[in-house]
C-alpha cells in the first residue's frame, strides 16, 4: 500500500518521526509532503524557522520515507493524493476529521500525536532560555 503524509516538520523532532515510522509501517512506500515556506506564511503570518529546502531534506534522508515533494496549496490535497498515487492518507489526530472528505479517494487515517513535544513548545524553550541568558 502506498501511503501520503503531510507537514510543516520545523524543527524535526521526535513526534515527527514517530508519525513517519508509523505512517511507513501501514505501507510500502511513503511519500511526504512537506508544507512551502509560503504556506506557512499565509496560514501562520510567520516563517517556519528552518527553510523549506533545509526541511525537504531533512525528511528526505529518513529511511522510512521513499519521496518528498512540496506542497504548495493546502486546497490541492486531492491532486497530491492522486499524482502520488496514495492509497491512504494519515495525519496526526490534531487534524481528526477534517480530510475525511477523501476518503473518496483513498483511506484516511488519524494517528495518535506524541504527548509532551510540539515545535511550538520548542520554540517557547528556546525563547526564555535566551530570555532568562540576556
Ligand atoms: N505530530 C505528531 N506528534 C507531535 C507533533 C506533530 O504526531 N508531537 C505530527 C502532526 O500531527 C502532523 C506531523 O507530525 O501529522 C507534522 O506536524 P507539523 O509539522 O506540525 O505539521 P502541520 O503544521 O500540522 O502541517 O497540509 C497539512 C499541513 O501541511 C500539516
Amino acid at each position: 500500500m502506498r501511503i501520503i503524509t503531510f507537514g510543516t516538520f520545523d524543527m524535526f523532532h521526535i513526534g515527527h518521526l514517530n508519525i513517519l515510522e508509523r505512517a511507513k509501517a501501514k505501507g510500502h512506500h511513503l511519500t511526504v509532503g512537506v508544507s512551502a515556506d509560503a504556506l506557512n506564511f499565509s496560514k501562520k503570518q510567520r516563517y517556519p524557522i528552518c527553510p523549506e529546502q533545509d526541511r525537504m531534506r531533512i525528511i528526505k534522508s529518513l529511511s522510512c520515507v521513499d519521496e518528498v515533494f512540496r506542497e504548495d496549496s493546502l486546497e490541492l490535497k486531492g491532486e497530491y493524493i492522486q499524482q502520488y498515487k496514495a492509497d491512504c492518507l494519515v495525519m496526526g489526530d490534531d487534524w481528526v476529521g477534517r480530510f475525511d472528505h477523501f476518503k473518496e479517494l483513498c483511506k484516511v487515517e488519524y494517528l495518535e500525536r506524541t504527548p509532551g513535544i510540539s515545535t511550538t513548545a520548542l520554540i517557547e524553550v528556546v525563547r526564555s532560555t535566551t530570555d532568562t541568558h540576556s
